[in-house]
């Protein structure tokens, strides 16, 4: 048994190796979520095994009828190539405790029950066929063992409970070659870390995928912030917005009977800029339908994000980094994203006088160009204030109405654009570097 090293040496050493492990995350911006079990043959929200209060034993009849068809998974990558996205995270066991690959500690799979194959495997190489990072999803919670409970109080049941995740883990980490990102979810009942052995058994994981990114949601930091259905900013560090794709649930639920929530391109490409602006990313969700076949509302959301991106995804896609100052520069009418000397407005409003004033601005502007045909933009500078002039009548990009705007700015290497916030007003949104 390898020895285990400190909270601290652990944070020291995790954070040493941080920035080459999250590289090509930092870059990728966008990725797919992916929520599947037995919660999707239900179709009435991934949570409904608890708040429907069901028995286990009537819950796990559920495995019969949940037979996913061949290459659905093929099929989410597909799309989540099609969108632009650049990873994918599947849901290899949710809190209802089905594990969708051949687990020898959880009898309770996919490959003894329902579609009787390994979903994991069959999800693995279809992300990797379509050059896709792979991620698992791995719920902390287990409703159906019968441990999960009772490791709360028991210590017995605690230390068995602890032995089954990280088995579970290990499973993962050794039967399907290089895995990119362990994402734990939901450390419910206990409440530190050390309830969860997290530390030890973090350490353990990660000897076996020396490269693997971890999120924060085993009660230890690790690598990076989850905020959860909402796009918000984490102070410095690392942070991934998951979001569902229609506000209402995460499994499949259908959509038909529900109001208009989904997500269009444009609201898409909304949360992809202001993960963009806060240098963090986007996983966004989908639940595919009880057969594992995309949800139909997703399709042509995600083509058109993908074809917009094809065009303009500079903007997104990168070495972008936060703007010192933060909010209350720029204009409204755009979010913006910045990438060394060049800041990306994103368009939401084609100004209709083909003029757009933005606010804050010190160092000098090179050029302004639409990003989409590389069509110079003439303009005017003084007094931190920019105003771009004679907006082509054309100008608003064609696929999803957001036009980019490149704004290359003259910095010296290893300098910053200066900005300044409107010296008139506080900052507007209470201080938060990001909304
Ligand atoms: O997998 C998705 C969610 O099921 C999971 N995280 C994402 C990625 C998650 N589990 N718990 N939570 C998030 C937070 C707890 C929410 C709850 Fe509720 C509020 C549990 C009970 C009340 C939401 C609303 C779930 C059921 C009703």
């Amino acid at each position: 048994m390898a020895q285990f090293v400190s909270k601290s040496e652990y944070e020291e050493i995790t954070a040493a190796s941080r920035d080459a492990r999250m590289a090509w995350w930092r870059e990728a911006r966008f990725g797919m979520f992916i929520h599947y079990g037995l919660y999707s043959a239900l179709g009435r929200h991934e949570w409904a095994m608890a708040s429907e209060n069901w028995p286990v034993n009537e819950y796990e009849k559920l495995a019969a009828g949940f037979l996913p068809k061949q290459g659905a998974p093929n099929e989410w990558a597909a799309l989540a190539k099609k969108a632009g996205m650049k990873y994918m995270v599947l849901t290899t066991r949710h809190h209802e405790g089905f594990s969708l690959w051949d687990s020898k500690v959880n009898p309770y799979n996919s490959v003894n029950y329902g579609p009787k194959r390994d979903i994991v495997r069959e999800f693995v190489e279809a992300c990797r066929a379509n050059n896709m990072r792979i991620g698992f999803y791995t719920s902390l919670m287990d409703w159906h063992h019968p441990d999960g409970g009772a490791a709360a109080y028991d210590s017995a049941a605690r230390k068995r409970f602890n032995d089954y995740i990280y088995t579970l883990n290990e499973e993962l980490l050794t039967q399907y070659g290089k895995i990119d990102i362990l994402w734990y979810d939901v450390a419910r009942p206990m409440e530190n870390y050390e309830g969860w052995n997290s530390l030890e058994i973090n350490q353990r994981l990660r000897a076996i995928q020396p490269d693997i990114i971890i999120n924060n949601r085993s009660r230890l930091d690790e690598d990076f912030g989850t905020p959860e259905e909402r796009v918000t900013a984490e102070k410095d560090r690392d942070w991934e917005s998951c979001m569902t794709f229609n506000g209402l649930s995460w499994g499949y639920v259908d959509s038909a009977q529900a109001g208009p929530h989904s997500y269009n391109a444009q609201r898409i490409l909304k949360m992809l800029a202001t993960c963009s602006e806060g240098a963090g990313n986007l996983l966004l969700n989908i639940g595919p339908q009880p057969d594992g076949s995309v949800p139909p509302e997703a399709v042509e959301p995600l083509t058109t994000v993908g074809k917009w991106l094809a065009k303009n995804g500079e903007a997104a896609y990168g070495k972008v980094s936060r703007f010192k100052e933060g909010g209350g520069i720029g204009s409204r009418l755009c979010s913006m994203s910045k990438k060394g000397k060049i800041v990306y407005l994103w368009n939401w409003i084609w100004p209709p006088n083909r003029e757009l004033i933005l606010g804050g601005f010190k160092t000098p502007l090179v050029s302004a160009k639409l990003l989409a045909d590389g069509r110079s933009l003439p303009f005017t500078q003084e007094k931190y204030r920019i105003i771009l002039k004679n907006l082509p009548a054309d100008g608003r990009e064609p696929v999803a109405g957001v036009t980019v705007i490149a704004l290359e700015f003259n910095v010296k290497p290893g300098e910053e654009i200066e900005t300044q916030r409107f010296a008139a007003r506080p900052p507007l949104n209470g201080g938060r570097v990001f909304e």
